[in-house]
């Protein structure tokens, strides 16, 4: 079966970490057969955006709508665009026009990694975030009124339907089901934020019924990114809203020692729409221009994407090539200096390709 993939670069460190997962991709292509053909675009970057006057063409839908898979980098150079502006002309976009409700997030300790948190070994640290990817607080709803004088409202509203709670609460049981655990944890805050955060609850106890087999928790999110770095090894699944899942996938990763190796799949579980998988971290403008990058979390969402195709060989030999390579250690690899390395982006992202390769 061939597979036609749009890769969308965009900003900063996405156009250095890109190649290095496309590079992954073909390798992993080769030993196991595939059928991948890659289709570049240069929108959804703030090049573009300088160019155009917006962040992607009108016509984009029709562009990606038929591709297999998105493989994104990263976008934001706040420096060029404002944040709200090159993310919800972009990858916001995304997640709503394709419908990829579920954002699913691994955290995971790797092999050669030295987690900031004492004594934590691989093994220690291995859950999924699952965050809700298309409502919430990411919702656009709201204004602003009396501009620039001192009665200044602004207003945003978040948005929580039942059909959008039940549909990722379903997915994330159902991942915990195929969890030797069989846990899952629910992130709200429903003791100050009185309406919607109770209602995400009265969701989850209601989905509970259905899946008796799962030992279920629910947290305050305060609380919760506390026991994120006291008690790593309590999580198996986390289930939290959009915005709580956002923080909750970055604090997850940086416990396993480098946000730069944390993948993230955005998903349509029903394969209506593509689904879009990038790398957790964003566009770095601290480090783009200087090829130290860490290439992992690219090549490791671009294992997560040859599993969501069907590939669930070739996505675990992936993962394994990653896991072969960091256990190596900066002294027989060529790791980047966030992993305590001197190596540069295409040196470990050449590193894995031939680790897929053997
Ligand atoms: N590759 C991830 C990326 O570019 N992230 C930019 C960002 O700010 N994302 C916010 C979000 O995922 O909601």
């Amino acid at each position: 079966m061939s597979h036609n993939i749009a890769v969308i670069p965009g900003d900063g460190i996405g156009n250095e970490v890109m190649p290095e997962g496309v590079r992954a991709l073909e390798a992993a292509a080769h030993r196991f057969n595939l059928d991948l053909s890659f289709s570049e675009f240069e929108f959804a970057s703030c090049d573009y955006h300088e160019r155009h006057g917006k962040m992607m063409p009108d016509d984009w839908r029709d562009q990606l709508g038929g591709m297999d898979a998105i493989f994104f980098g990263a976008v934001g150079m706040p420096e060029r665009v404002p944040d709200h502006i090159s993310l919800w002309g972009s990858l916001l976009q995304f997640r709503r026009a394709f419908d990829q409700y579920v954002n699913l997030r691994p955290c995971k300790l790797m092999p050669g990694i030295k987690s900031p948190l004492a004594g934590r070994a691989p093994g220690d640290i291995d859950f999924y975030v699952v965050r809700e990817n298309t409502e919430g607080e990411y919702s656009s709803v709201g204004g602003r009124m009396f501009e620039g004088t001192d009665r200044e409202v602004v207003i945003q509203d978040t948005v929580m339907t039942r059909t959008g709670i039940d549909r990722v609460l379903k997915f994330a049981f159902d991942l915990a089901m195929t969890r030797p655990r069989k846990k899952l944890t629910s992130a709200t805050k429903s003791n100050g934020i009185s309406i919607t955060m109770p209602y995400w609850d009265e969701r989850v106890v209601e989905m509970a019924k259905g899946y008796p087999d799962i030992n279920v928790d629910k947290f305050h999110i305060d609380i919760l990114t506390a026991n994120f770095v006291l008690h790593p090894d309590w999580f198996d699944v986390v289930v939290a809203s959009n915005l709580f899942g956002d923080i909750l996938s970055d604090l997850g990763p940086a416990c396993t020692g480098t946000i730069g190796v944390a993948p993230s799949a955005n998903i349509n579980p029903e394969g209506h729409f593509p689904s879009l998988f990038e790398p957790v971290h964003g566009s770095a403008p601290d480090i783009f221009g200087k090829g130290i990058a860490n290439p992992i979390g690219q090549i490791w969402s671009a294992a997560m994407m040859l599993e969501h195709l069907g590939h669930v060989d070739a996505g675990k030999a992936m993962v394994e090539a990653i896991e072969r390579v960091l256990a190596a250690g900066p002294e027989n690899a060529p790791l980047t200096p966030d992993l305590g390395g001197k190596g540069t982006t295409s040196e470990l992202g050449e590193a894995v390709a031939e680790a897929i390769k053997a």
